[in-house]
C-alpha cells in the first residue's frame, strides 16, 4: 500500500547530458587540471543532485498529505535517529537507480574515461564503524525503496572512520578527511537551523514551571544527502546536522588581542563535528561523545516538532503520526528531549507527553556485550544536561513507583531496573549513573533485537528484569542488506546470469530468488556461475598485488573475513588453522592439498591492543608463509589493509568461502554473511547471529557449520573451562600455539605474542581452543567439497536461491508492521 510505484520515468538523458555539461563547464572553469575523472565524478553528481533535489520536493510534498484522507488509517513518518550511517559511495547507486548509468558511460567515454575509473574517484562516506552503521545505510535504501515516509537523521563529522595504513605489519590510523575535496552530493538546507543548548541551569517561574537556561548554545545546521528509490521516483533522507556557534566570534576579546579567548564557541562547536568515534569498545572523551548524542537528538526532534506542527498544526496527534526510532542506545536521550521539549516549550502536561513519547518511540539492541551497554557519570550529565536529568528522575520515580506494585517487596530487583545505577556495587569506582538501554527500553512500546538467536538471548540475559516488567514489549526484527548495493552493483556479471534465470524482478522483491532452486542442478548455470567467481576473483587478486604486492592465484580457493577485528568474532581462530595448514604443507608438501588464499581485512579500534596483536600476527605469518617455497600456490596469507564499503563490494563477488565464526552467542546479527551468500560464496560458521537463519533457509546441508552452541558454551563456562586441556590433547593445535610462543613469526621475539598466548591458554573467553579441532576438521570438508566443481558450484546456486529473505526491504517491512505502524501501537 506504501508503494507509491509510479514507473521510474527517467529524465530524458538530453536533460541529464546538459545537466552534466553544465556542471562539467563549472569544475572546467574552477581547475586547470582539465576534465579528470575527478571533474567528471563531481560533474556527474551534481547533475544527479539537481533530479534528486526535484524528486525530493516531490516526494516531501506527498508525505505532506498522508494525513488527508480520514477513511485511511494514517501513515506515519519514519525518524531513524543514528549516530552512524556508513554509506560508502554515492555516484553508482544515484546512476543505477535514476537509469542513466548508459548515458553517462557514453559522456565520460567522450572525454575518454571509462565508468569504473570514474566512480572510482568518489571517496567512501565512511561515518560509521562496522554493522549498525552499514545497516543504517541499507535501512535508508529500504525506505526509498518502499516508499516509507522517513527521515535518517546523523551527525555530519569532519572526519569520519580513520583510514587504516600498515607499517611494518601494524595498523597505524590516519585521518579520514572526505570533506577535503567538497561533497558533491550534499544539499545544505540554510533554512533548516536550531539552537541547541549545554550547561546552565533550571529556573522556576512564578507559576512553578521549570526552564532551562543553558550555559552555551550552539546551533544545528541541516545537510541533506538524498538517497534514491531505483524502481519509484520516491526519494528518502538522510539530514546530517552541523555544528555552528550561534555567537562565532566574541569581537570584544578579539579587539583585546585575546584571539583564543575570541574563538573559544567557535571551536568548541567545531569539536562536535569534529570526528566519528572509533566505537568498538573504547572509552572515547566521554564528554564529548555525550554532546554529540545530545546535539544528534535535540536537533532531530526540534525539526519534527517544527514538520508536525507545519503540516497538522497541533502537537497532539504526533505521537500517532511520527515513528522515532533510535539505533542502539546512541541516540536513547531522545524520550528524555522529546519530553523537555513538550513539557518545557510547548507546555504540555505530563501525561499526554509521555503518552506521545512511548508512542513514538522504538529502540533497537544491536549487541549482547555488557561493556558495551553505555551509561554516564551522573555527575557529568547533570553539569551538561540538568534539565534531561530532572526529567529521567521523574521518568524513574513513576517508573518505580510502577515496579514496586507489580513486584512488591523486591527491593534487588528496583536496584537492578532502576534508570540510575547507584554505584554500589565493584566497577566504575562507586559513583552513580544513568542507563541509557533503561531509559530506552522503558520510554518504548518497541524493543527489538536483530536476530531470532540474539533477541531470544537479550530477554534472557542483559534485559531479563524488563522482559519480566514489559512482557509484550521485546520483539525480533532479523536484519537484511540491500540487494541493489549488495547484488546488482557489486556484482553485475552474476545479475546478469540470474536475470537471464528468473527476470529481473529480484531487484524490487528478493524473495524470487527461490526460483534459482529447482535450477542448482543445471550444468550451464553451474558453469556460468563459476566462470562469473572466476572472473571476480582475478579482479580481485589484481587489487591484492596492487596493495600488498602478493601474488596469489586466482584458481585457489578465495577464503575470505572480512568484518572489524574483534576478539570475540575470532580472527585469531582463523589464523591459528592457517598456522596449521603451513605446518601440516611443510610435513608433507606432496599431499594432495587444495590451494587457498586467505584473505583478513578489518580495522581495530585503536585502543584495542589485543585487535592490534591479531592484526601483527596476521602479517607476521603472512610473511612467513607467503615466502615459504615449499608452499607456493597452496596457501597464502593476505591482509588487505583498510576495509571499508567500497573494498567490500569488491572482495565479496570474488570469494569462495564465508568465514563467519564468532563463538556462538556473541554475533548479535552480521550482515556481512548475508552480502557473501548472496553472491554465491558458501559459509564456514558457527551456529551463531543471522548464520542460523540462513542455514534454515538454505539448507543446513549447504552451509559448513560447526563449533559449540550456545548452550554449550554456557555449560562449559559453568563447569570450569580449562583451554590447556584441549591443546594438550592436540598435537596440531599444541604445535600452532608453541610456534607462536616461541617466536616462529616474529623473528625468535618469544614476548611479542605472549599476551595473546597467555589469553589462549589462561581464560579463552571466547572458547577458540574449545572450538579449533572441529574448525580444523569442517576447513577439511570445504577443501573437498572444493576439488569437486560441480558440488560445489550446485551448493552455490542454492546460497544464492536461499537468500531471498535477506533483503532489507523484508525487515523494514517488518519494522513497519510491528514496530512503526499505527496499528503495532495496539
Ligand atoms: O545489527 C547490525 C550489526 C550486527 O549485524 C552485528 O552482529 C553487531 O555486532 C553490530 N553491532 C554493532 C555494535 N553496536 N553497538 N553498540 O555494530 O550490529
Amino acid at each position: 500500500a506504501m508503494n507509491n510505484n509510479t514507473s521510474s520515468s527517467s529524465p530524458a538523458p538530453a536533460e541529464l547530458q546538459a545537466a552534466f555539461q553544465a556542471a562539467l563547464q563549472r569544475e572546467l572553469a574552477q581547475s586547470s587540471e582539465g576534465p579528470t575523472r575527478e571533474a567528471l565524478m563531481r560533474a556527474a553528481a551534481s547533475a544527479c543532485r539537481e533530479l534528486l533535489g526535484q524528486r525530493w520536493a516531490t516526494t516531501q510534498r506527498a508525505d505532506a498529505a498522508r494525513g488527508d484522507d480520514p477513511a485511511k488509517a494514517p501513515v506515519r513518518r519514519v525518524h531513524y535517529l543514528s549516530m552512524e550511517f556508513l554509506m560508502g559511495r554515492a555516484l553508482g547507486n544515484a546512476l543505477a537507480a535514476l537509469g542513466l548509468d548508459a548515458s553517462l558511460r557514453e559522456a565520460f567515454a567522450a572525454e575518454g574515461q571509462n565508468l569504473p575509473d570514474v566512480l572510482e574517484r568518489e571517496s567512501d562516506a565512511a561515518l560509521g564503524n562496522g554493522g549498525l552503521g552499514r545497516l543504517a545505510a541499507c535501512f535508508l535504501d529500504s525506505f526509498a525503496e518502499l516508499g516509507l515516509p522517513s527521515f535518517g537523521y546523523g551527525l555530519r563529522y569532519q572526519y569520519g572512520m580513520f583510514a587504516q595504513r600498515i607499517q611494518d605489519g601494524r595498523q597505524v590510523e590516519v585521518p579520514d578527511d572526505w570533506l577535503r575535496l567538497g561533497q558533491p552530493w550534499e544539499l545544505p538546507r540554510p533554512d533548516v537551523r536550531y539552537p541547541v543548548g549545554f550547561g546552565g541551569r533550571v529556573e522556576v517561574d512564578a507559576d512553578g514551571s521549570r526552564r532551562w537556561v543553558p550555559a552555551e548554545r550552539l546551533v544545528a545546521q541541516a545537510f541533506d544527502f538524498i538517497v534514491p528509490a531505483h524502481h519509484s521516483e520516491r526519494v528518502s533522507t538522510l539530514r546530517q546536522w552541523h555544528a555552528t556557534a550561534e555567537a562565532p566570534i566574541d569581537f570584544n576579546a578579539f579587539c583585546r588581542g585575546a584571539h583564543p579567548q575570541a574563538a573559544k564557541h567557535r571551536v568548541s562547536a567545531d569539536a562536535l563535528n569534529w570526528v566519528l568515534y572509533p566505537d568498538d569498545s573504547t572509552d572515547p572523551g566521554r564528554e564529548l561523545r555525550l554532546k554529540q548524542e545530545a546535539f544528534l537528538v535535540s536537533a532531530s526532534l526540534q525539526d519534527l516538532i517544527h514538520r508536525h506542527l507545519r503540516e497538522f498544526r497541533s502537537l497532539h496527534s504526533l505521537g500517532k503520526l511520527n515513528a522515532i526510532h533510535l539505533n542502539d542506545t546512541h541516540p536513547a536521550l531522545a524520550p528524555a528531549e522529546l519530553m523537555r521539549l513538550l513539557l518545557d516549550e510547548h507546555g504540555m502536561g505530563w501525561d499526554e507527553a509521555w503518552a506521545i513519547t512511548r508512542q513514538a518511540v522504538s529502540y533497537t539492541n544491536h549487541t549482547l556485550m555488557p561493556e558495551a551497554l553505555e551509561t554516564w557519570p551522573l555527575q557529568m550529565f547533570e553539569a551538561l544536561l540538568p534539565r534531561h536529568l530532572e526529567i529521567i528522575f521523574e521518568i524513574n520515580h513513576r517508573f518505580l513507583e510502577q515496579v514496586r506494585a507489580q513486584f512488591p517487596g523486591d527491593e534487588a530487583l528496583l536496584a537492578r531496573v532502576s534508570l540510575i545505577d547507584e554505584g554500589g556495587h565493584h566497577g566504575h569506582g562507586g559513583e552513580r549513573r544513568v542507563r541509557m538501554a533503561a531509559l530506552a527500553i522503558v520510554a518504548s512500546h518497541r524493543v527489538n533485537g536483530v536476530a531470532a538467536l540474539h533477541s531470544e538471548l537479550m530477554v534472557q540475559t542483559i534485559f531479563a528484569d524488563y522482559a519480566k516488567i514489559f512482557p509484550g514489549r521485546f520483539h525480533n526484527v532479523t536484519n537484511g542488506v540491500t540487494p541493489r548495493r549488495w547484488l546488482q552493483q557489486c556484482n553485475p556479471a552474476l545479475s546478469s546470469v540470474i536475470d537471464e534465470r528468473i527476470g529481473k524482478t529480484w531487484r524490487q522483491d528478493l524473495s524470487q530468488l527461490s526460483k534459482l532452486k529447482p535450477l542448482a542442478g543445471d550444468t550451464a548455470l553451474i558453469q556460468q556461475f563459476r566462470s562469473v567467481k572466476r572472473a571476480n576473483k582475478e579482479r580481485l587478486a589484481e587489487l591484492i598485488r596492487r596493495e600488498t604486492g602478493i601474488a596469489v592465484n586466482p584458481d585457489s580457493l578465495f577464503d575470505v573475513q572480512i568484518k572489524r577485528i574483534h576478539e570475540y568474532k575470532r580472527q585469531l581462530l582463523n589464523i591459528l588453522h592457517v598456522i596449521a595448514r603451513y605446518q601440516a604443507i611443510v610435513a608433507n608438501p606432496n599431499a594432495d592439498w587444495t590451494p587457498r588464499t586467505v584473505v583478513i581485512a578489518g580495522k581495530a579500534a585503536s585502543a584495542y591492543q589485543m585487535a592490534k596483536s591479531i592484526i601483527r600476527l596476521a602479517h607476521d605469518v603472512g610473511r612467513i608463509v607467503n615466502s615459504d617455497a615449499r608452499v607456493g600456490d597452496k596457501l597464502k596469507l593476505v591482509f588487505m589493509p583498510n576495509y571499508g564499503v567500497s573494498l567490500a563490494e569488491m572482495i565479496i563477488p570474488a570469494a569462495d568461502l564465508s568465514e563467519q565464526i564468532s563463538t556462538a552467542g556473541t554475533e548479535a546479527s552480521g550482515t556481512g554473511n548475508m552480502k557473501f551468500s548472496l553472491n554465491g560464496a558458501l559459509t564456514i560458521g558457527t551456529w551463531d547471529g543471522a548464520n542460523i537463519e540462513m542455514a534454515e533457509a538454505m539448507g543446513t546441508e549447504n552451509m559448513f557449520v560447526f563449533g559449540l552452541k550456545t548452550e554449550d558454551v554456557a555449560k562449559m563456562k559453568a563447569l570450569g573451562y580449562d583451554p590447556r586441556l584441549y591443546v594438550e590433547e592436540n598435537r596440531a593445535l599444541k604445535n600452532v600455539i608453541d610456534a607462536i610462543a616461541g617466536g616462529a613469526f616474529s623473528g625468535g621475539d618469544a614476548s611479542r605474542y605472549r599476551q595473546l598466548v597467555d589469553a589462549l591458554l589462561g581464560r579463552d573467553t571466547y572458547m577458540l581452543m574449545a572450538d579449533f579441532a572441529d574448525y580444523a576438521a569442517t576447513q577439511s570438508k570445504v577443501d573437498a567439497l572444493y576439488k569437486d566443481a560441480r558440488a560445489w558450484g550446485e551448493r552455490a546456486v542454492l546460497n544464492v536461491a536461499g537468500m531471498g529473505w535477506f533483503s532489507s526491504d523484508r525487515t523494514i517491512a517488518e519494522y513497519v508492521e510491528r514496530v512503526w505502524s499505527v496499528k503495532s501501537l495496539g
